[in-house]
């Protein structure tokens, strides 16, 4: 049963880039234990989308675009909302930005970028931030006649969360592969609360090993 799961669904690797790795600008701890267990997955899945995080310099989640304000700090935007800020990260086209060197990029099918706009942060590959605009994904997987998601990458508990939980409010049944994630952690035990509320949103949080068996 599970294998005909990864046949008829479509992958969506988050973010797995060089600046959530270690070593890199915003580093997930053990990021890059992520890439084998995806690169033995992705060529199995029938589609694959991978995102990249992509800001200009000076975007509004930068801690150094507000003064006075150091990394994990928030303020509140110019349209009420409430933004984590983060170091300098992912700014597009520098190696930051570039995926991790051992990612298999051949089964990759689409690249999407975000986080484009430099006063939006944009967390989720469905919407933005600002929860209303799209980056058109959603057409495309539904558009190629996908109803299933099999979600992984960096990092659990920020855009693979609002990822998989855009997800589930589309329609889609979402698996999200635990082992093939890694988290921020910051304040400590948000991994956990991320996976029991993608649980409550019906997301199946589960092991890479269950999907090949
Ligand atoms: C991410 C923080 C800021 C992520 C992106 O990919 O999870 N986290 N930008
Ligand atoms: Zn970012």
């Amino acid at each position: 049963m599970q294998t005909s799961v990864l046949v008829r669904s479509a992958m969506i690797i988050v973010d797995l880039q060089q600046d959530f790795c270690p070593g890199g600008a915003l580093a997930v701890e053990h990021g890059d234990q992520v890439v084998p267990v995806i690169n033995a997955l992705a060529p199995r899945v029938a589609y694959v989308v991978a995102t990249k995080d992509w800001h200009p310099a000076g975007h509004v989640s930068f801690a150094s675009s507000h003064s006075g304000k150091k990394p994990f700090d928030s303020v509140e935007l110019a349209d009420g909302t409430s933004q984590i800020l983060w170091p300098e990260h992912c700014v597009r086209a520098t190696p930051g930005s570039e995926f991790h060197p051992d990612l298999d990029t051949r089964p990759l099918d689409v690249i999407l970028h975000k986080g484009a706009n430099p006063r939006l942060d944009s967390y989720s590959a469905f919407f933005e931030n600002d929860k209303r605009t799209s980056t058109g994904l959603v057409h495309l997987l539904k558009g190629n006649g996908f109803d299933t998601l099999v979600i992984c990458g960096l990092a659990t508990d920020v855009c693979v969360f609002f990822t998989a939980m855009d997800a589930r409010k589309l329609g889609f049944s979402v698996y999200v592969v635990e082992d093939a994630c890694r988290g921020v952690d910051v304040p400590s035990g948000s991994v956990r609360n991320a996976l029991t509320e993608l649980r409550s949103a019906g997301c199946q949080v589960v092991q890479s090993a269950e999907l090949s068996s």
